[in-house]
């Protein structure tokens, strides 16, 4: 039988976190022969809602799942980590300023990534899902600088796959038909949702979804924005933040890195930039990855057009300003 792995969820009381722990629990996300213990971490406010969150894990009776540690004390939530899924955060209020949202992340994300640093396993793997993402994970990177920074990353794979969604539906094709679609840059509304290389199987083998839709307009316009929008649509329409398809793309992005990308399949995540691409190095930037051995890889050499370059230039820009709101929050 396989060593189980331990697999910490924070803000696990939340939306994201009551669809995630299930789909964790049932093996979506590591696999169905993975035997997993679930720590979960919020804060005191909510420790009465975290508890029957637990309830019902004993309640549903999961195979896989051979433990569960509900707690409001970081350290230990963190203790013997495997992976950590960072769904925790402090959301933006009407009417606060950026930069009060901003210090209030980065003194928990400085100390979160502490707590990591000092008690997780060796090698632990970090998704950042709480917003502001990309920033977040940064920052954990910077206060656990014992953790390998291969091993930080922050969720743009929802936004991957709701542009997979939007050409899937536009051409009436199956969504597992279409793959190779890019999100560079930031998970806010200045991301860059690229179709440049995407494809689609078709019966006559593969063909770019540049050629099958063929309309430049729709491509570069409605398609983009409704990309990069579709987090305030939903709001708009449920009342709340999207919650499933959030938690369904973080265990199809821990999936892939574990377990690895199929051949000739590229996914999007947000990694510690090295500058490929002439994207600032120092930041934490979405590109196109593929993973094996539990290690990814940005894909290199694509083609970028001189409309794509200034997408890439500007979502980048946003990431370094982000950078020093966050490092002015330390002083
Ligand atoms: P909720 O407000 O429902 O849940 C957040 C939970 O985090 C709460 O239970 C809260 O008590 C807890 N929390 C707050 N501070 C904490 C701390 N210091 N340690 C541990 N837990 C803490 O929000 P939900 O809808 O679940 O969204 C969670 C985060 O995901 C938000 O930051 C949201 O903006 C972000 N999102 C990111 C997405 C992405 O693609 N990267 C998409 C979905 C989502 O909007």
């Amino acid at each position: 039988a396989k060593e189980v792995v331990r697999v910490l969820v924070t803000g696990a009381a939340g939306q994201i976190g009551y669809a995630l722990v299930p789909m964790i629990a049932r093996g979506v996300m590591l696999g169905p022969d993975q035997p997993v213990i679930l720590h979960m971490l919020d804060i005191p406010p909510a420790a009465e809602a975290l508890f029957g969150v637990k309830m019902e894990l004993v309640d549903a009776a999961f195979p896989l799942l051979k433990g569960v540690v509900a707690t409001t004390d970081v350290v230990e939530a963190c203790i013997g980590v495997n992976i950590a899924i960072m769904v925790g955060g402090f959301p933006r209020k009407e009417g606060m300023e950026r930069k009060d949202v901003m210090s209030k992340n980065v003194s928990i994300y400085k100390s979160q990534a502490s707590a990591l640093e000092k008690h997780a396993a060796p090698n632990c793997k970090v998704l950042v899902v709480a917003n502001p993402a990309n920033t977040n994970a940064l920052i954990l990177k910077e206060f656990a600088p014992s953790i390998p920074e291969k091993n930080i990353t922050c969720l743009t794979r929802l936004d991957h796959n709701r542009a997979l969604g939007q050409i899937s539906e536009r051409l009436n094709v199956q969504v597992s038909d279409v793959k190779n679609v890019v999100i560079w840059g930031n998970h806010s509304s200045t991301q860059y949702p690229d179709v440049n290389h995407a494809t689609v199987k078709t019966p006559s083998g593969e063909k770019p979804v540049r050629e099958l839709v063929a309309d430049d307009a729709w491509l570069n316009g409605e398609f983009i924005t409704t990309v990069q929008q579709r987090g305030a649509a939903i709001i708009k329409a449920r009342k709340l933040s999207s919650a499933l398809s959030a938690a369904s793309s973080a265990c199809d992005h821990i999936r892939d890195w574990v377990l690895g990308t199929p051949e000739g399949t590229w996914v999007s995540m947000g990694v510690y930039s090295d500058g490929s691409y002439d994207v600032p190095s120092g930041i934490i930037y979405s590109f196109p990855v593929t993973c094996k051995n539990g290690e990814w890889t940005i894909v290199q050499a694509l083609k970028i057009d001189e409309y794509s370059r200034q997408k890439m230039d500007a979502t980048g820009a946003e990431l370094v300003e982000e950078k020093n709101l966050a490092y002015s929050c330390l002083s």
